[in-house]
């Protein structure tokens, strides 16, 4: 039997749980693994992944471990604590000698110094079931000294193989058009930036449906008759690989959260990224240390501060030909150094291995 993986999942907010321990949960199944996902909101697998994955269980969340026993390795995500009777089996197997799985717990993406002095690192646990267990840090990240990024090992044989300019004929849009996804929250410079867009003829905006498509069209509804109509898609959702496909076609995508973000560095598109913000503004430097990473030209980390609402003022006119033109470079660069280093699954299974 293959190697069996607990992936443990709660959702707080929006899709990202969801999207990224999905996706991490078909790479492992993709190589050969024999995944349990434990989660206590699937629902957005209804539409994220319609088909399911081959050797990929979902399971509600547990308060017991199932017969069989605990996997290879417990991969608790964002910090969500496994269920105690898992802390507990995990001990139990410690304490009579015998080595207990890896518990690891995947952190949150950024790009800040902290992730590679971090990653890797031991947590003895010092109370509750788990007691004496070690749960150990893996960070995701952009560099060497992190756990990398997601990347199944199929992305560039399927990016190569897409037909953009048949995607684009089967969705309406122009030769001359640019497409621009957006996948957002409320930016506060939406509504000037979509009456700015508005002025212009080739433009074709696709917005992903939940608050993208909310902030849009309350904007809409303010200026019902006073600009000139802006060519704009309101998108049902899509499952994963016809999201990355949404990408690919774009000109120009705005994304938010985690997720979106890597799959926009993976598309090599100029990309706006809306960062999930947080009440004591921690992800202002958390922006920051990104557009450093991305060695983002001025022009670029300009919009990325209005577009947070770090900055006053208009957004920068966005489809500027030069703008695109470095905006695209940096984006491709970054792509090209991300395609030199591990992915995460790969350094997933060199960690636990270590391990175990
Ligand atoms: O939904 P998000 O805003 O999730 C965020 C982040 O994960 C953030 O770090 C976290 O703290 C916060 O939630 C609580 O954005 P993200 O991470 O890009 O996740 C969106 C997922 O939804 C991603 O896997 C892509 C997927 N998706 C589709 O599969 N189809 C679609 O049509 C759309 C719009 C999204």
């Amino acid at each position: 039997m293959a190697p069996r993986y607990d992936i443990f999942c709660r959702v707080v907010d929006n899709w990202g749980d969801m999207g990224v321990c999905w996706r991490l949960a078909a790479d492992l199944a993709a190589r050969g693994r024999q995944v349990r996902l434990w989660v206590d909101d699937a629902s957005a697998l209804a539409w994220m992944a319609p088909h399911g994955a081959s050797g990929v269980e979902v399971r509600p969340w547990p308060d017991a471990v199932p017969a069989d026993g605990v996997g290879e390795a417990v991969v608790e995500t964002f910090g969500c604590d496994i269920p105690d009777a898992f802390a507990a089996a995990l001990a139990s197997l410690q304490n009579t000698g015998r080595r207990a799985p890896p518990w690891i717990n995947l952190e949150y993406l950024s790009a800040e110094g902290y992730v590679q002095r971090s990653h890797g690192l031991p947590s003895p646990v010092m109370s509750g079931p788990g007691r004496g267990l070690v749960r150990w840090y893996f960070y995701p990240g952009f560099t060497q000294r992190t756990g990398g990024l997601l990347r199944e090992a199929d992305l560039p044989r399927r990016q190569a193989a897409f037909d953009r300019p048949s995607w684009r004929a089967r969705h309406g849009i122009g030769g001359a058009q640019r497409a621009i996804t957006l996948f957002c929250y409320e930016p506060p410079a939406l509504p000037g930036w979509l009456d700015r867009l508005a002025q212009r003829a080739d433009v074709r905006l696709l917005v992903t449906p939940g608050r993208a498509s909310a902030a849009v069209r309350a904007w809409q509804a303010q200026r019902a008759g006073a600009s000139p109509p802006l060519s704009i898609d309101h998108l049902p959702p899509r499952s994963q690989p016809e999201f990355d496909e949404l990408l690919w076609a774009s000109d120009v995508n705005c994304v938010r959260g985690e997720d979106s973000l890597v799959r926009a560095l993976w598309a090599g598109q100029p990309l706006l990224w809306h960062i999930y913000p947080q009440h004591d503004d921690a992800h202002h430097a958390k922006l920051d240390a990104f557009l450093d990473w991305l060695d983002a030209p001025p022009a670029v980390r300009a919009l990325h501060h209005v577009w947070n609402g770090m900055r006053p003022g208009p957004m920068p006119d966005l489809l500027d030909d030069g703008l695109l033109r470095a905006w695209g470079a940096c984006v491709q660069a970054a792509r090209r150094r991300l395609l030199a280093q591990d992915d995460l699954v790969t350094q997933l299974f060199r960690f636990v291995q270590e391990k175990s």
